[in-house]
């Protein structure tokens, strides 16, 4: 089958392009609000949840009509969409290169620093970099100093340096295409992406799909010839590797339906775990591995997963605790935690419309949310200080809240709350005055500026808010956006710690280039005796859906429901609040 390389671009594609001259235009020292603006137009069309030209050929819907796309952008959009390329792109590349384009990802290093690294010392690249700061020569340049130079160190030696690894959002559409595809094919019984995917994490190097089929050359044939696959890397008797257009590997294997279990349970991982189960075995005098579970050259087990766990005497672990995390001991000790599933959940707090940076209006947004079931949402407009989108000062809220009034006597079941995500500001005052905060059912606060105080600033910065007596959950609390910015530098136990005592909540972010808190730090918090809430932050209907990666991370942490408000009934919820 062709690829579609012929046909239209991908909208993750288009928004890659948009944010790479975004990039460009920072290192050229463009105007900022033009910057912002590619960057503002990729966020939008990472959000559609249609190809850029079918959204395009709505008449209500023309790229001119979403928000901060003007004449302009549209007709950029289309053309990167239509053929890849644009004039100010080649532009734009010709000055700068891939290399420098590089450098403006790491935290403390913006353009200015960027001409002037190059003009005192040469650099150009990361790799210049780091060869710079092992002679100690940047402190030299103009603007920086030994300061700066320790910084960049700390910075540079926190970097990963292999490969790149994509969000797992993304390649969950990839995943589910592969994998409906391989359903589809003749004598195939069960298909499993494995791997990183299946245990939650939030990036994958590259997917693993396990088949058990009766003949593997037809599996193997119609994997490699699926729609979206570039190159073949490689091809055996029982799988094969390929490299997709989108740039990510996909590695198949095809079992027996006797060795499905043992494969399954091998190729999901971690490596770490799989090693510990395989040392139990050991000690039981079992061979373990991905073929099945032997005693001499006897199978005792490999079908299910659960074959595999029950004869090493465990029970089934969930893959998003296979990390060998403590997950084992827990095991043995019969402690595994109850993890909370998408189910539990029966609201979702966090939520925009086209009040602030929102796609759709109220009335979607609530319409979409009943959909799912919930006994309650959230609406979390933006505050005005977050200026890149646009916010609701009192008086909006004040008319917003008229009309959530008006949605709620009309539907029964649903219950619609007041609600805002106010900024926290640099001194970690809130962007609304207090009468105006009172009023809202539940308050959301989080921090869209000032991402670089020093650690000591920022602790104090956060808890001054969370003990403002209005805040009751504190969104995305440490700042991070995967791949592009670290959290924010603060004492988080000591954050935690604050919470806890305060009874703020804090979130789970479900939005994929957040998940935040992350694993680690959800666990942390709970054990801390923090309560969390899990939300999609959707920013259109179609985003409501995500909280599912939220609900993964909290699982990656350990996180039961009994933790998580939003799994409580809506009377828990209000009871629970602090001031209640
Ligand atoms: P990734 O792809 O970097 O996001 O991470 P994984 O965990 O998906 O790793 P990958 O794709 O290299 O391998 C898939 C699984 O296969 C891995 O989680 C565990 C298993 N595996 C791979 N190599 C080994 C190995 O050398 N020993 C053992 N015990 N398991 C392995
Ligand atoms: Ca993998
Ligand atoms: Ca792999
Ligand atoms: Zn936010």
């Amino acid at each position: 089958m062709a690829s579609s390389r012929d046909g239209p671009l991908p909208n993750t594609d288009v928004a890659r392009l948009l944010r790479e001259i975004g990039d460009l235009l920072e290192l050229d020292q463009a105007n900022p609000f033009r910057i912002r603006a590619y960057r503002n137009a990729a966020r939008v069309i990472d959000g559609l949840t249609e190809p850029i030209a079918v959204v395009d050929a709505n008449p209500e819907t023309l790229l001119e009509e979403l928000p901060g796309i003007g004449e302009d952008l549209a007709h950029t959009i289309r053309q990167l969409a239509a053929t890849g390329g644009v004039a100010l792109l080649t532009r734009l590349r010709r000055r700068i290169s891939p290399d420098e384009l590089e450098l403006l990802q790491i935290r403390g290093l913006g353009p200015k620093r960027i001409r002037a690294l190059k003009s005192g010392l040469g650099v150009r690249s990361v790799a210049d970099l780091r060869r710079a700061l092992e002679e100690e020569t940047v402190r030299t340049v103009p603007g920086l100093g030994a300061r700066s130079e320790a910084k960049l160190r700390a910075e540079l030696s926190a970097r990963p340096t292999g490969p790149p690894r994509m969000l797992r959002a993304t390649a969950a559409h990839y995943a589910s295409l592969l994998a409906d595809h391989l359903r589809a094919v003749d004598g195939v019984r069960q298909v499993e992406v494995a791997g990183s995917f299946r245990r939650g994490r939030e990036t994958v190097g590259d997917l693993d799909l396990l088949v058990s089929a009766t003949t593997p050359a037809k599996v193997i044939r119609a994997f490699t010839e699926a729609q979206g696959v570039r190159e073949l890397l490689q091809q055996g008797d029982t799988g094969a590797s390929v490299r997709l257009d989108a740039g990510l590997q996909v590695d198949l294997r095809v079992v027996p339906a006797e060795s499905f279990g043992a494969a399954l349970y091998y190729f999901t991982g971690s490596k770490a775990h799989n090693i510990a189960i395989r040392r139990l075995g050991q000690e039981r005098g079992l061979k373990i591995n991905e073929y099945g579970v032997f005693r001499g050259s006897r199978r005792i087990g490999g079908r299910t997963e659960r074959e595999v766990a029950k004869a090493v005497g465990l029970p089934w672990i969930p893959p998003e605790l296979r990390e060998d995390h403590g997950e084992i001991e827990a095991a043995r000790a019969g402690t595994l935690p109850g993890l909370v599933s998408i189910e539990d959940l029966r609201g979702d707090l966090q939520m925009h419309t086209t009040s602030s940076d929102g796609r759709d209006d109220l009335e979607t947004m609530v319409r979409a949310a009943a959909t799912k079931g919930y006994a309650y949402v959230a609406i979390t407009d933006h505050s005005p200080a977050v200026r890149v989108t646009r916010g609701l000062d009192a008086a909006g809220f004040r008319t917003q809240g008229a009309a959530i009034d008006r949605l709620n006597a009309k539907r029964g079941r649903m219950r619609v709350l007041k609600s805002v995500e106010v900024d926290i500001l640099a001194d970690g005052s809130l962007d609304l005055d207090d009468r105006s905060l009172a009023r809202f059912d539940i308050v959301t606060a989080s921090i869209h500026s000032a991402f670089e105080l020093p650690a000591d600033r920022q602790t104090r910065r956060i808890v001054r808010a969370l003990k403002h007596p209005a805040v009751q959950v504190l969104a995305h609390p440490t700042g991070r956006l995967i791949g592009e910015r670290g959290s924010m530098n603060a004492n988080w136990d000591q954050v935690f710690r604050a919470a806890a005592e305060q009874g703020v909540w804090l979130e789970v972010n479900g939005q994929p280039s957040r998940l935040d808190l992350d694993d680690a730090a959800s666990r942390r918090a709970v054990s801390l005796g923090v309560t969390l809430t899990i939300g999609s932050d959707a920013h259109s209907a179609a985003e409501l859906d995500g909280i599912r990666w939220g609900v993964d991370q909290a699982r990656r942490g350990w996180v039961s429901k009994a933790s998580v408000a939003n799994t409580w009934p809506l009377a828990t919820l209000l009871r629970r609040r602090r001031r209640s």
